[in-house]
């Protein structure tokens, strides 16, 4: 791919954006930015670019367009772009294509980023180097940009990332599971999963591919590739090369039918889906040629990625639960398992068109109390109805302050809210940390 003397539009300026504007600007590319908050950025790091207001003539003369993974197929300047059939490539898809080290990609409603810290940690204990990035924190395309003088990059890959994509393939594929989520941005459950599995269909016959085999699309999925494909299961023993759970010990039996035996109390985190992501990470591991030893080592010292089910504070006998990342309801599901304590959920946020309902069982066997926040309030009270005790409030701040009062000693206090945090916040991190401060803050309170 050649960009030099391109013009090149990208549109959206915040981590993603940037990066790429930096690394187009490097190869000698002609850089138009846009933003629909154009007014509102700092753009004082930002050289070598011409800076347009989002409706300017954004498309005249232009060669590509470089979507940020937020700005939804939708978009008014995506949508014109493709009636004027000027290319549109996800950051993803370009870096790719500039990538020389071999790529192992992770993706999939939930888990994803426990998997790939976990591998990356696995492969750190190995002495190998690597660079971990992607939808977890650093743009792939700022790697690119690098000397890429690492043996391997472990990527988180979004839904929105692998949407606009076209050659990318990873040399190690894993999809975590698919339920519903982004259903807002993908427009259906059918184009979430499309392009979520576009990066295995893409793959050769010597790349691999670790699949969830306690999903029934699965199998589907199985015959339309010819990568070779490794699956993982909590729920049977599929056919080799798998990693099934045996008692208290997770099997790896390969083709050979070798068997490698890891025992579960190596893992320090808790709940049967951080199996599935340790059981992945098993697979890449050993493909990449890690030792089971040192796969133990680090699974070992391994405590959990923060903001997902991420225990924050102890208070007069009531646990606190920082699952700010957890942003659709199959995640509130795994969440809501791995507690045996009563539970006051605080869920809301910005909604993404998506099914509360399916919670009611998992809610009323759990929940004491739901605290409701947000946009999203209305739809969740409407979706339990008088099922549970629910409690509807604006804010996190204010459910935050509603949740201390509802809890008693024994209970879990848990932020799993199953929707976007942009209507409050910058993201879900930013909604994490303020869920700290609001406890102490309240806790403050109440001794004074
Ligand atoms: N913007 C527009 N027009 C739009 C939408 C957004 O101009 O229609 C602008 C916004 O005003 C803003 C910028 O685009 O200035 C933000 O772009 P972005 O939302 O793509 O965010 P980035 O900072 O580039 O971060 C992205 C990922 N964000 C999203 O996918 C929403 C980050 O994942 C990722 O860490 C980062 O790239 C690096 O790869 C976050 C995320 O929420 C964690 N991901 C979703 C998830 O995990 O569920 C997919």
């Amino acid at each position: 791919m050649d960009v030099a003397g391109k013009t090149i539009a990208i549109i959206g300026l915040g981590k993603t954006g940037m990066a790429a504007a930096e690394f187009f600007v490097s190869k000698g590319a002609r850089v138009r930015v846009t933003d629909e908050k154009i007014g509102e950025l700092d753009l004082s790091l930002l050289e070598g670019v011409e800076v347009r207001d989002y409706n300017d003539g954004i498309l005249v003369g232009v060669d590509l367009v470089v979507p940020s993974p937020g700005v939804p197929p939708h978009n008014c300047i995506l949508v014109a772009a493709r009636e004027k059939k000027i290319p549109v490539l996800s950051e993803l898809e370009v870096a790719f294509r500039f990538l020389h080290v071999p790529v192992v990609a992770v993706t999939g409603t939930n888990g994803k980023t426990t998997t790939v810290t976990l591998i990356g940690r696995i492969l750190s204990e190995a002495k190998k180097r690597v660079f971990v990035g992607g939808n977890i924190g650093v743009p792939l395309i700022s790697y690119v940009n690098g000397p890429q003088d690492d043996e391997v990059a472990v990527v988180e890959v979004s839904s929105f990332q692998l949407l606009w994509t076209d050659t990318f393939h990873p040399y190690i594929g894993v999809l975590l599971n698919v339920t519903q989520d982004h259903i807002d941005y993908h427009g259906s459950m059918a184009a979430y999963r499309e392009a979520k599995e576009s990066m295995f269909i893409r793959q050769q016959k010597d790349d691999y591919a670790i699949l969830n085999a306690d999903e029934e699309e699965t199998e589907v999925l199985k015959e339309k590739l010819v990568s070779q494909v490794i699956t993982f299961s909590t729920q049977e023993r599929p056919l080799p090369p798998c990693l099934y759970l045996d008692g208290d010990s997770i099997v790896y039996r390969t083709t050979s039918n070798s068997e490698e035996v890891y025992p579960l109390s190596m893992l320090k985190i808790p709940g049967l889906h951080n199996v599935e992501n340790f059981m992945a990470a098993i697979a890449c591991a050993r493909l990449l040629g890690c030792t089971q030893q040192e796969i133990e080592r680090a699974a070992r010292s391994f405590t959990g990625v923060p903001h997902r089910i991420e225990l924050v504070a102890e208070i007069d006998g009531v646990k606190f639960i920082d699952d700010s990342k957890g942003t659709n309801c199959d995640a509130v599901k795994r969440a809501l398992e791995t507690f045996s304590e009563p539970v006051v959920l605080l869920m809301g946020g910005r909604d993404k068109d998506s099914d509360f309902s399916v919670l009611v069982p998992v809610v009323t066997k759990h929940v004491k109390t739901l605290i409701a926040f947000g946009e999203a309030r209305e739809r969740i009270a409407a979706a339990f109805g008088d099922k549970i005790r629910l409690i509807s409030v604006p804010t996190l701040k204010e459910g935050v302050k509603r949740a201390k009062s509802e809890a008693v000693r024994g209970d879990v206090v848990l932020l799993s809210p199953g929707c976007a945090s942009f209507d409050e916040f910058q993201n879900y991190r930013e909604r994490g940390m303020k869920f700290r401060e609001w406890i102490k803050e309240d806790s403050y309170d109440q001794m004074g």
